[in-house]
């Protein structure tokens, strides 16, 4: 009679525990709650798991316009200027929060309260479009002296 020999096969893979993340992320993207007319702002982390890359705009229905802007103190005095680009480099947080770089939202077609979802679509140079729905919430008025 002739003995089977069964062969256990332990096979070992070499998997990574997590793999590796890709692309671009954002996270904890918020808009702040506006009168319909006025401007309201977005705020958001971007996380890039890319290579280098740059946040090139960013489009929003819901507004006139869409700017990029950075906010900095100079002689105690809030000052603003728009940004073209905002690099991304690759492995790196980069945060767009209140004081600091955010998004105009310019000319609001219609009153933004919380609880509203308004769809933003974010550009890159290499990356492909980011479609967000972002929350919108009540938040400090930065802006009360902005213009625009
Ligand atoms: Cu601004």
């Amino acid at each position: 009679m002739k003995k089977k020999s069964i062969v256990f096969f332990s096979i070992f893979l070499l998997v990574a525990a997590c793999a590796p993340k890709e692309g671009i992320e954002i996270r904890d993207a918020w808009i702040r709650t506006a009168l319909q007319g006025g401007n309201s702002a977005l705020y958001f982390v971007i996380h890039n798991y890319s290579a280098d890359d740059e946040l090139v705009g960013i489009s929003a229905e819901i507004a006139d316009a869409a700017e990029m802007h950075e906010s900095s103190m100079v002689d105690d005095v809030m000052q603003m200027r728009m940004v073209e680009s905002v690099p991304l480099a690759s492995g790196e947080d980069v945060e767009f929060a209140s004081g600091g770089l955010h998004v105009m939202l310019i000319g609001v077609k219609e009153e933004l309260k919380a609880g509203d979802t308004v769809e933003v679509v974010l550009h890159f140079k290499n990356s492909v479009d980011i479609r967000l729905q972002v929350p919108v919430q009540e938040g400090a008025d930065e802006h009360g002296g902005h213009g625009g």
